[in-house]
């Protein structure tokens, strides 16, 4: 048997190379496009190769072959001999060229596959179809999507996300600064309950000097929770009925490491409601604003959520009830259209214990359905 690989422009050039060298009996063994040589080579259109064999008969000559330098046919019979082997070919050059595109076709769709796979699962635990497209297709540029590939795929997708989420940022305070952080956020998302978790913390394990203030006098009940939560902890609270009482409890507090402060739940979709919020963040000197917000709250409404809170500058994110959520997308979401870094996670309604920093891993891991 006689083996030569071929070299040409593209598919039909190869074949013709092919057909005049080895003649109609040669069987193609493999093809494929490749590279140009030369660094240049790499923005210009492939060459495509073909290696192709022919049997050998006995007296070690090749088989007749249809293109040479043999003198053209004669006869009519010699000359309808050709044309049917000419059309023999020409279907076997129409043959081999569809099962490149097959060939590739396929390759295409075991790509699309897996890609899709993602896409579906991205989909499945509520990241945004955008969103999901971008970090796939950064994927797709740094690996191929292929079956083989899967887990480094994963990683490669889990590194992306990891980016976007950036680094966890908690309350951190240097020596002997006092700082004063404020909640706010939608009603019922879990303020109160979050303050009080950090209060405990920072109060029992760092033995940092906590005072609280609460301007939600709305409901009786929402100042006895917290009431309740600082006679449990030991620490002051100060009751603020409206916004210009907040400098004389800052004045009273102003031995305290931490001041943390809780604010009434309000309806972001009601402009007024968000009035009181914004009076009492501006009588606050360096105030770290936390917007909290559930994970079980829908895209749309996190949408709706941000665009009402965007008088503030600068704020940083608490996810609650995350143990309530069965998708955490939603987080990656926010995070991405904010911008904001995330400072923990809540999950559960057990204080002091149900809060934790807030860790990349756990979302992006669930998110490619770990
Ligand atoms: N499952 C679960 N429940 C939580 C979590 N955090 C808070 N809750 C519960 O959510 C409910 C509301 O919590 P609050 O802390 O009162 O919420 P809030 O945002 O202060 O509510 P308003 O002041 O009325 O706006 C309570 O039953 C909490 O126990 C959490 O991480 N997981
Ligand atoms: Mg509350």
């Amino acid at each position: 048997m006689k083996i030569k690989r071929y070299i040409a422009n593209d598919a039909q050039e190869a074949m013709v190379k092919v057909k005049a060298e080895l003649g109609t009996d040669a069987v193609i063994l493999h093809s494929r496009k490749i590279k140009r040589p030369g660094f240049f080579g790499f923005f210009k259109r492939p060459l495509f190769e073909i290696v192709a064999a022919i049997e050998e008969d006995e007296g070690n000559n090749k088989r007749k072959i249809a293109y040479n330098n043999e003198p053209k046919p004669k006869t009519d019979n010699e000359h309808d001999k050709f044309k049917a082997l000419q059309n023999q070919l020409d279907n076997m050059q129409g043959l081999i060229i569809n099962f490149m595109k097959k060939d590739e076709k396929l390759k295409e769709n075991k790509e699309d596959s897996i890609y899709n796979k993602y896409f579906n699962i991205f989909i499945e635990n509520d990241v945004d179809d955008h969103i999901a497209y971008k970090i796939l297709n950064i994927a797709k540029k740094q690996i191929n999507f292929t079956h083989e590939n899967e887990d480094a795929i994963r990683k490669t997708l889990k590194l992306i996300m990891k980016e976007y989420f950036g680094n966890p940022n908690p309350i951190l305070q240097r020596e002997g600064e006092r700082k004063t952080f404020i909640f706010v956020g939608p009603t019922g998302v879990g303020k109160t309950t979050t303050l009080a978790k950090l209060a405990a913390k920072m109060s029992i394990v760092d033995t940092k000097k906590i005072g609280l203030i609460t301007s939600d006098t709305y409901r009786i009940a929402a100042i006895e929770q917290l009431r309740t939560y600082s006679e449990i902890l030991g620490v002051e609270l100060k009751v603020i009925y409206e916004p210009n009482e907040l400098n004389e409890a800052l004045r009273l507090f102003k031995n305290k490491d931490v001041i943390l402060i809780d604010t009434a739940g309000r309806n972001h979709k009601i402009e007024d409601q968000l009035k009181e919020a914004k009076e009492i963040i501006s009588l606050i000197e360096n105030p770290e604003i936390f917007l909290v917000m559930s994970a079980t709250t829908t895209y749309k409404d996190v949408k709706s959520i941000i665009n009402s809170y965007g008088f503030l500058d600068q704020f940083k994110l608490i996810f609650t009830k995350l143990d309530e959520s069965t998708t955490l997308g939603n987080i990656l979401n926010t995070k991405i259209i904010t911008g904001k870094e995330i400072a923990y996670f809540t999950t559960g309604q057990i204080v002091p214990d149900d809060i934790e920093i807030a860790s990349p891993d756990r979302i992006v891991n669930s998110i490619v359905g770990e």
